[in-house]
């Protein structure tokens, strides 16, 4: 797997040597959190010329059955239809689901989530989250619960499993559709299962950023007959035959080319999630003992896919805050990302009519959190030398932060 190396493996003695304060930035080229895994390009470009020699571009190619054909294999779910992208993908089992209404969600989510249901005037109704796990929080949900009430939209974030059995129980209970956003979690399991086969439905995001990539892409995974079928009629404008239009429908098809680098990634995806698996171990090593950071957690007895190396910072502990962090990152070129900052509910359009919501789960870690970069374009030196920059700036916490307040005035 080749590795871009890009540190320049400057050695700073101390905190004038940090690029914020006029020092030489530690890499030539930027560090990205969502650098893409790229398997095979030899097989990718056979695919690639196999699909422009047969002139079959899109709509139901050969290549997207075969992905879709394998990502059954690998989840277990007996139904999979893939998307152009996974807001789509959301928007599809949204509406093939018959959501109305209002749908409960945690505010601590990438902003598609939200606007899948906003874009279908569906309310989303924000939900705190569970501090330890980062997902929503079961109870709350129960309190959020009104008449208007007809689904909940769960995150599998981080790749890191919800409290599964609890949100099943609760949906059930309640009468509830319950969807999961589980972009993030392909290839990761909950009680041994693999996640794609809980609730109603599941969405998986096989966008550029994300471990596996089909470069824009998603899918709707179910084991409900009558659903797979509505939701294929619907990601191709409700056609059953030429002519024959049986219900709504949107454009959602994945193209075969975007199929072609699916299925050549899954070729590599044991590689992609060993070498995510390396990197989140040796941020772990390296950042051991540090007062104030620690490395958000994985489930090891379930399959992960280490996707996200995420960072929280305890500004008690280190005095540095997450943005004075995470801005000595940026100028020594590591991207690092405060994702998912500040929360849905404090974003727009929400935030114009939830000016008195408070989630303090979700405003507390979201002030916390800095996602860094990992995947098979970094370098065990590169993800050092980023180690080293945090192990200085947090070692001189106080330092750093009046010295960051000073350049600032
Ligand atoms: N639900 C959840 C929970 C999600 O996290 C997402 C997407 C969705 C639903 C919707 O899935 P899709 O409809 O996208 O399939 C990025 C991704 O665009 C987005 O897919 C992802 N979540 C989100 C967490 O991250 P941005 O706005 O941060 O993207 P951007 O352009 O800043 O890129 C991230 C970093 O990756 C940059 O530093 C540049 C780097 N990058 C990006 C691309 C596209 C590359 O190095 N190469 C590339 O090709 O949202």
């Amino acid at each position: 797997m080749p590795t871009l190396d890009t540190s320049l493996r400057a050695s700073r003695k101390g905190i004038d040597d940090l690029a914020v304060f006029g020092g030489r930035p530690a890499f030539e080229q930027v560090l990205h959190v969502g650098r893409p895994n790229i398997g095979d390009r030899e097989k990718f470009s056979s695919r690639v010329n196999d699909i422009l020699d047969r002139r079959w571009l899109t709509n139901d190619g050969p290549y997207v059955s075969k992905f879709e054909q394998r990502i059954i294999e690998l989840t277990g779910v007996k139904h999979c239809i893939v998307t152009c992208n996974a807001t789509i993908a959301l928007e599809i089992a949204i509406r093939a689901l018959g959501l109305t209404g209002e749908v409960i969600l945690p505010s601590f989510t990438f902003i598609a989530t939200a606007h899948a249901l906003q874009w279908q005037e569906i309310t989303p109704v924000f939900c705190d989250i569970d501090p330890q796990s980062h997902t929503i929080d079961p109870e709350a949900i129960e309190r959020l619960i009104t008449p208007r009430t007809s689904g909940i939209l769960a995150v599998n974030l981080w790749g890191r499993h919800c409290d599964i059995t609890a949100l099943e129980a609760l949906a059930e209970r309640r009468g509830l559709k319950l969807l999961f956003d589980s972009a993030h979690a392909f290839g990761c399991s909950y009680q041994g299962r693999m996640i794609g086969g809980f609730g109603d439905a599941e969405v998986f995001s096989f966008h550029a950023t994300k471990f596996l990539n089909s470069m824009e892409g998603g899918a709707i995974v179910t084991n409900d007959d009558e659903l797979a079928q509505q939701t294929r009629l619907m990601r191709n404008f409700g056609f059953t035959s030429y002519d024959h239009v049986a219900s709504l429908g949107i454009n959602g098809k994945m193209s075969e080319v975007c199929a072609a680098m699916g299925l050549t990634n899954l070729e590599s995806m044991d590689e992609f999630i060993a070498v995510n698996r390396r990197n989140y171990k040796q941020y772990e090593e390296e950042l051991a003992g540090l007062d104030g950071v620690t490395l958000v957690t994985n489930d090891e007895a379930e399959k992960c896919n280490y996707q996200y190396v995420v960072l929280e910072i305890d500004m008690d502990q280190t005095i540095v805050s997450r943005d004075e962090l995470m801005k000595v990152l940026y100028s020594e070129k590591v991207l690092a990302r405060r994702y998912f900052y500040p929360g849905c509910h404090r974003m727009a359009p929400y935030k114009a009519t939830l000016t008195d919501l408070s989630l303090p789960e979700t405003e507390t870690i979201s002030e916390r959190v800095l996602s860094l970069p990992t995947g098979t374009s970094l370098s065990p030196a590169d993800i050092s030398t980023v180690c080293e920059i945090i192990r200085l700036v947090v070692n001189n916490g106080r330092e750093v932060s009046a010295k960051l307040r000073a350049v600032e005035v």
